[in-house]
């Protein structure tokens, strides 16, 4: 008996490596748990879900494809804010806030909204109202002149 570090000491010590080890494997291979952790930051979620970041309903580990807003969503370093708000990943009529259902990327949902308008990272309509026409406008204005 002349070892200094017991063989117990040695096994807790091969454990914890072990474990550590597969923890790694757990982060790193799992991306529905990154995925979750992403749509949470996302004050509203639904109806979308993982469509408003992938091209698919159930993406999959190596089947994860990401759509225009995923792109900007993983270029913004995963994080919703005022930045990711104000940009118009998929080129509609709709900024990414509006569609999101948080205009200025507070992550508080704007008032009164409980669902996402649009998807963010595909062209929709995004519920919005059509525009006031050129001539309404014109009236409009002339209303406002004559005062
Ligand atoms: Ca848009
Ligand atoms: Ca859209």
């Amino acid at each position: 008996m002349t070892r200094k570090q017991s063989p117990w000491s040695q096994r807790l010590l091969r454990y914890t490596t072990a474990g550590f080890g597969v923890l790694c494997l757990l982060f790193s291979g799992s991306s529905s748990f990154a995925t979750d952790l992403d749509m949470l930051q996302l004050p509203l979620a639904s109806p979308n879900l993982c469509l408003a970041c992938h091209t698919q309903e159930s993406p999959s580990p190596g089947d994860a494809e990401l759509n225009p807003f995923g792109i900007d969503f993983l270029e913004n370093g995963r994080v919703w804010d005022s930045n990711l708000a104000q940009l118009n990943s998929d080129g509609d009529s709709c900024l990414n806030g509006v569609e999101v259902g948080d205009s200025d990327g507070d992550g508080q949902a704007d008032g009164n909204v409980e669902e996402q308008s649009g998807n963010p990272g595909v062209v929709d309509n995004c519920g919005s109202a059509d525009l006031v026409d050129e001539k309404t406008w014109d009236a409009l204005k002339a209303m406002f002149d004559g005062n």
